[in-house]
């Protein structure tokens, strides 16, 4: 039998008013239902806009440390049931398990973060031009922030946008991915069970539609999205139309230069991860293998390929399994088009670049792991996100050579550089046009915590960071407070 699901309307589970479902199925193995999910509309909406209109003024003023209570919570009861939501986590995006378990370890990494963060939000005290006179800045909650997240992580990306907006006292409205609606649902439903008072969070299933009725509605005053750079644009528009806060995490065509003095074999391992983790459906994965020409560097190019080969693709169950399958038919399209056009533009197919159908793969959306060569930086798979298990080979001269490429895309996400020389190293960290840089590690898998900040240059983003303290920027506001103690009247710039 498919379980059907509910909408959670400031924490009371809540048929759509609309009616309409949708069902979501294992992309490991269709016929495996998730179950059932309503389609929400802008009604649905607008009683969850009610409820939290209604709740936020208690939730603002309760103390940030009581606030940080129910993120502690929620990260214990996470702790404890890991394994059952990253077995969940596995069926509905069919990523490996231990992937999956590191996924839900991410969220249970940001709520300690946040509710760490709890006894700071730190404001900024200044020095006033005149006597008896104090300056002190704080940060205030927004109010309701709505949440638009992705399939390719679809917990610990809602986690990291929910916890510092409600740490911070926001109320927040989350849809998960009509592809990947279950993890976000379990995490909602377990800051219910930590102490979250009724009215502040509510998730609704949906599809684009939905998403962009969160953008438009007049009481969501910030927006978080992660997704493509297309739908990213068109919320930001909205966004900038009704001058709300936006923060946007786009997509990346993210690059491993392998210089030639580095350590191949290391090289070789992170390009391994970096690439064909996740099945290449990270915005952080490694889509660009630069190699500077040297007297191994085919060999390295051949070595990879046969490791390639080697992977383990499968159901994500499989504690063997390396690389599970891609979220649906049509991305499976979309990612061999793009193949298929690089061959046409030239390059060439050193292995992968088919369907895997036969036996067990038949049974969900599985793509041969691929390595192109001879790519060059013009060809549309050098500039363009494919998001799937698609390495493209760019060989270049020399280093100088190997940062104009990698910074010849319009993205600027995540950009790795392997080499044992501390100079080149330097250099390539100051020189990457990207959020996120790697020495001799590759572009994926980045923490959670105070140094560290997720998010990218270009249009990967519009500057908002999240996973790490930066992420209080999108979530709260500015306020400048002066008191003056002198018991008469100042004039600054005057007096
Ligand atoms: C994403 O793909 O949207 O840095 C998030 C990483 C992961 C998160 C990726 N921690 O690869």
């Amino acid at each position: 039998m498919v379980e059907k699901f509910q909408n959670i309307i400031g924490g009371t589970h809540k048929e759509s008013l609309s009616k309409e479902t949708f069902e979501k199925s294992n992309p490991a193995n269709i016929s495996e239902s998730l179950g059932k999910f309503p389609k929400s509309s802008k009604r649905d909406l607008n009683l969850a806009v009610e409820m939290a209109v209604d709740a936020f003024p208690n939730w603002k003023n309760t103390p940030a440390p009581k606030r940080a209570e129910i993120l502690w919570r929620a990260a214990s009861i996470t702790i404890q049931r890991k394994e059952e939501l990253s077995q969940i986590l596995c069926k509905e995006t069919g990523k490996p398990i231990t992937e999956a378990r590191g996924e839900i370890q991410e969220v249970i990494d940001t709520y300690l973060f946040f509710a760490g963060e709890g006894r700071r939000i730190y404001g900024i005290t200044g020095q006033s031009e005149l006597p008896n006179k104090s300056i002190t800045t704080i940060r205030q909650p927004i109010g309701i922030s709505g949440m638009i997240t992705a399939w390719n992580f679809p917990a610990a990306v809602p986690s990291w946008k929910v916890a510092p907006a409600l740490i911070s006292g926001n109320c927040v409205i989350v849809k998960p991915s009509h592809q990947a609606p279950l993890s976000g649902y379990h995490l909602i439903k377990i800051l219910y069970e930590s102490g979250l008072p009724q009215g502040v969070a509510s998730l609704l299933f949906g599809d684009g539609s939905l998403g962009e009725a969160i953008s438009e509605h007049p009481d969501i005053k910030v927006v978080s999205i992660t997704g493509s750079v297309e739908v990213g644009r068109k919320v930001y528009e909205t966004c900038g139309r009704l001058l709300k806060k936006c923060a946007l995490e786009l997509g990346g065509k993210n690059a491993i230069v392998v210089l030639d003095d580095a350590n191949p074999e290391l090289a070789i391992d992170g390009i391994l991860w970096g690439a064909f983790g996740t099945a290449g459906q990270r915005c952080t994965s490694t889509s660009r293998l630069i190699i500077q020409k040297s007297r191994w560097s085919h060999n390295f190019i051949q070595e990879l390929s046969k490791k390639v080969q080697r992977l383990q693709i499968g159901n994500g169950f499989k504690e063997h399994t390396q690389v599970g399958p891609l979220i649906s038919a049509s991305h499976r399209e979309l990612v061999h088009g793009f193949v298929q056009r690089a061959v046409k533009e030239g390059a060439s197919v050193l292995t992968g670049g088919k369907h895997l159908s036969e036996g067990e793969h038949s049974k969900g959306y599985f793509y041969e792991p691929t390595i192109l060569t001879g790519v060059t930086p013009n060809m549309e798979i050098a500039k363009t996100e494919a998001f799937g298990p698609v390495l493209s080979v760019i060989e270049v001269a020399d280093f100088q050579e190997a940062l104009k490429v990698a910074n010849g895309v319009e993205y600027g996400l995540s950009l790795s550089v392997y080499t044992r020389d501390i100079n080149l190293a330097m250099q390539a960290s100051q020189e990457f046009e990207a959020g996120i840089v790697y020495i001799n590690a590759p572009t994926i898998g980045a923490e959670c915590g105070g140094a560290a900040a997720f998010g990218g240059w270009k249009n990967t983003g519009n500057g908002s960071r999240e996973g790490g303290v930066l992420a209080l920027d999108t979530y709260t506001q500015y306020k400048t407070i002066y008191t003056d103690y002198s018991d008469k009247l100042q004039k600054a710039q005057i007096d």
